[in-house]
């Protein structure tokens, strides 16, 4: 074992040879494993030490994996389950995709996909437990509109006169720029900001109305840029069944391989059927993702995980005057270093002063926005450094 472990896995097989086989591996990878022979015998270790991740026989005497993955959930919704099972079974995996286990593997695993399995899901584990810090850190927010006549008419006026709004992105290695994130803007008097249009939208149900009028205009004033610089723009998850992406004949279909989509971490992905098979296939169109607000909401792991981003953009309040705040700076250093690992490219949102925006480069982000570099304007202007 290695001086420093690179996370606890309680391994659980019936099966001492394989019991054995699996702790052999991931202790040559430098895991720390606790072996249980029993699903009863592990749920007493659960309940007594810290665990990073917990890889489960499925067909086992007495307790059975699933069983395993049930109880643990009663306790902790977030704590990483990969079951593996030598006989795959339509209903087990449906079962353990519900009951929220992250990997089921079929055996013989492969002791390089072992290890890889295991790292990913304690790198999730932990960024999961630093981002739960910084919500503390930041605080609950609220918001919220209020209701008036004639709630529709306004909201029609309102999609009328959307416009896009573009802030520049920026490469902290050589502060070249990236590309642009397009906002909500509207010249309608009642429904004056973003997300009191939203709100009206989502409570009337036409919750996709305001963003796709807005992602044609962005797209359409966007190609005129030309390649090679990428568009940013925000996506309510329930926006994903409209099949307004994956309209090969749009316009915003023509752009996917420019386009990130944003998902903001203060919505929650319930609600969207099949949200990882429909971002897999807005994948296959070239669409890249992004969790939007990172630190700010109260998403967990889970949905993180099914959105498999490539980029996270951490929230305004993770940067605030981050050069004065120790805690922040420890944050938002292990966040960059994790999503790294992860191959995630962060964003630093809402940088202000030269001050944040030093701070944010030393501490390994990747892209810069904010008043800083730029305000959301009607051109895409080039940024300041
Ligand atoms: O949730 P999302 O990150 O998409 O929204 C970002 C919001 O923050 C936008 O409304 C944008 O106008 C605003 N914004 C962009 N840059 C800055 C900044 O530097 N400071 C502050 N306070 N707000 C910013
Ligand atoms: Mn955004």
């Amino acid at each position: 074992m290695s001086a420093v472990s690179r996370g606890r896995v309680l391994l659980v097989d019936d099966d001492p040879l394989v019991l054995s086989a699996l702790g052999r591996v991931l202790g040559a990878a430098g895991f720390e494993t606790i072996r249980c022979d029993t699903a009863a015998a592990a749920l007493g270790h659960f309940a007594h030490e810290s665990i990073d991740v917990i890889v489960s026989d499925i067909a086992m005497p007495g307790l059975t994996g699933l069983d395993l993955l049930q109880a643990v959930r009663q306790w902790n919704l977030e704590l990483p389950v990969i079951l593996v099972t030598g006989t795959p079974e339509r209903e087990s995996a449906a079962l353990a995709v519900e009951l929220g286990a992250l990997e089921y593997l079929l055996k013989p695993v492969s002791d390089e996909f072992l290890v890889r399995s295991v790292t990913r899901a304690v790198r999730l584990y932990r960024l999961g437990k630093t981002k739960a810090e910084a919500l503390a850190l930041a605080g609950g927010r609220s918001g919220r509109t209020s209701d008036g006549i004639g709630l529709a008419a306004a909201l029609d006026h309102a999609v009328e006169h959307v416009w896009p709004a573009f802030q520049p992105i920026l490469r902290a290695e050589d502060r070249s720029l990236y590309g642009y994130e397009a906002f909500l803007r509207s010249n309608d008097e009642t429904l004056t900001d973003p997300k009191s249009i939203l709100d009206a939208a989502e409570r009337l149900g036409r919750i996709s109305e305001p963003g796709r009028r807005l992602r044609e205009l962005a797209v359409a004033h966007f190609e005129r840029l030309g390649e090679g610089l990428q568009l940013f723009l925000n996506v309510h998850p329930l926006e994903l069944l409209s099949g307004e992406f994956e309209d090969e004949s749009s316009k915003v279909c023509a752009a996917a391989g420019h386009l990130v989509l944003e998902f903001t971490e203060r919505t929650t992905l319930d609600g969207v059927k099949d949200v990882t098979e429909r971002l897999e296939r807005l994948r296959h169109l070239g669409y890249r993702i992004a969790i939007d607000d990172l630190g700010a909401g109260y998403a967990g792991l889970v949905s993180f995980v099914s959105l498999e981003p490539e980029f996270v953009k951490l929230d305004v309040s993770l940067l605030r005057a981050i050069d004065e705040s120790p805690v922040k700076q420890r944050l938002v250093s292990s966040m960059a270093s994790m999503c790294r690992d992860m191959g995630l490219l962060v964003v630093a949102e809402g940088i202000e002063t030269e001050a944040e925006r030093d701070s944010a480069v030393s501490l390994g982000v990747d892209l810069l926005q904010g008043y800083r570099f730029g305000r959301p304007s009607r051109a895409l202007e080039r940024p300041r450094w």
